[in-house]
């Protein structure tokens, strides 16, 4: 007979992420109807920044206070209609849930129950489930062969939207290819951010950080970033291109200006002193350009999130030589997904939990790429909380590359000691990175 984890009280709470502002917590309380026992799940809901136009609604009060982003009326959903629809539900059953949790808001968006409402409870259901089962969240979510330790895209230099700095992509990150284990890998990434840190200072740049923990210097163009992180990785005493790759998200639907169809670059503009814009043919041989001198292995949101053209172009320019991650493309959707693979647009996707608001739904687009030839990369939004959900989900999944990050701000951090605990974990059993 299948175990009864009986739900017995969901409960909503509004907390603060990383940024300040507020977000969804919510508890889930279980029952194992053979043994009385009661398991509780809690869980905290990101945020982003640089928002996909496309992305499932976060519900927002909009009244003063906390500038209008508070968030009771999502906690009020937790409260109410919420916990009405999945009362006495068997927490087993995931999928189930998060189709209640779909129907009762019955939006292709999510913006009557909110995405924050939703996912907040979708989590904590699974996280109770686990507990009700007393097994880890990954193997809850992904089963016995939940096994491989994600590559971490680590995000180093920040710039666009998360930081006020002269720097118009929004993440520069390192990739410890060459590492044996995540512990490795972790190591190595933490060394060389202690060396960009030294450079910084040595060159009279800022150190202080972005949203995700990257520094945040103000430097004129792409070239500057990229040979300041090629610099760290060699004074760090690593190879460039054998043990660490690096990735870039341009976040370039924040750059780029409807009116005109042109990407504008505000940093380079202010450092160059005259207006610096690139049409999508200049963006993708910029690229090339950069391609041609960094080993530079990923490029998320190359093009804007509604350039379908573009995407197709760029990727039949530069799909077999790099990673293409559509984030902002693809909002963690399997529609656009779908679309995407059928154009040849990208040649992966950037999960995000949020975006899509269940967990069903987030592991359906996970299931969807892997099995049509796309990557998943699971990643983190530039808010973030305590929780580490999505450390567990991209083993579950085994994804093989999760974006988290600096080694700073306790809220990346947590992601990342999460998989040290996992490699112990799984020990002998584990790999590291995509085989
Ligand atoms: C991104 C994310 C996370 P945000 O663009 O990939 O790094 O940023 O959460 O602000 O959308
Ligand atoms: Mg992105």
């Amino acid at each position: 007979m299948k175990t009864y984890l009986e739900i017995t009280s969901v409960k909503g709470r509004e907390i603060l992420d990383s940024r300040g502002n507020p977000t969804v917590e919510a508890c889930v309380t279980v029952k194992d109807t053979l043994t009385g026992c009661y398991s509780h799940g809690r869980a905290a809901v990101p945020s982003g920044a640089s928002t996909g136009r496309f992305e499932a609604v976060e519900l927002r009060d909009g009244e003063t206070r906390y500038m209008g982003l508070g968030v009771t009326k999502a906690v009020n959903n937790v409260n109410t209609k919420i916990n009405e629809a999945i009362l006495s539900q068997n927490a087993l059953n995931q999928i189930e849930i998060d189709r209640l949790l779909i129907q009762t808001d019955g939006t292709e968006s999510k913006e009557n129950l909110g995405a924050n409402a939703t996912l907040a409870v979708s989590m904590a259901v699974a996280r109770a489930a686990a507990n009700g089962l007393r097994i880890p969240l990954y193997q809850y979510l992904g089963g016995t062969f939940a096994k491989c330790l994600p590559v971490p895209m680590m995000n180093i230099l920040n710039g666009g939207k998360h930081a006020t700095n002269t720097v118009d992509f929004q993440e520069f990150m390192i990739m410890p290819v060459g590492a044996d284990t995540f512990a490795d890998a972790l190591r190595i990434c933490a060394e060389i951010y202690h060396n960009l840190k030294k450079l910084c200072v040595r060159k009279g740049l800022s150190t202080g950080v972005g949203d995700e923990g990257g520094f945040a210097p103000d430097l004129p163009d792409a070239y500057a970033v990229l040979d300041l992180i090629m610099e760290a990785i060699e004074a760090a005493g690593y190879k460039p291109g054998e043990d660490i790759k690096i990735a870039l998200d341009i976040a370039s639907s924040e750059l780029y200006e409807e009116q005109d169809g042109l990407y504008h670059f505000p940093g380079e503009s202010q450092v160059a002193g005259s207006e610096v814009v690139r049409d999508t043919q200049e963006m993708i041989s910029y690229y090339e350009a950069l391609l041609e001198r960094y080993p530079i292995c990923s490029i998320e949101d190359g093009l804007a999130e509604d350039d379908w053209e573009g995407w197709i172009q760029m990727t039949k320019r530069l799909g077999n030589r790099v990673q293409l991650v559509g984030d902002d493309l693809f909002v963690t959707n399997t529609k656009r997904l779908d679309a995407g693979i059928r154009l040849g647009a990208a040649n992966a996707i950037l999960v995000k939990v949020n975006q899509i608001g269940t967990v069903t739904e987030a592991m359906d687009a996970i299931e969807q790429a892997q099995k049509r030839g796309y990557r998943a990369v699971v990643s983190h939004r530039s808010g973030e909380t305590e929780d580490c959900f999505i450390a567990d989900l991209a083993v579950a999944v085994n994804a093989g590359q999760i974006k988290t990050g600096a080694p700073c701000r306790s809220e990346r951090v947590a992601k990342y000691n999460q998989l040290l605990r996992i490699e112990e974990e799984l020990g002998e059993c584990s790999h590291y990175g995509e085989r």
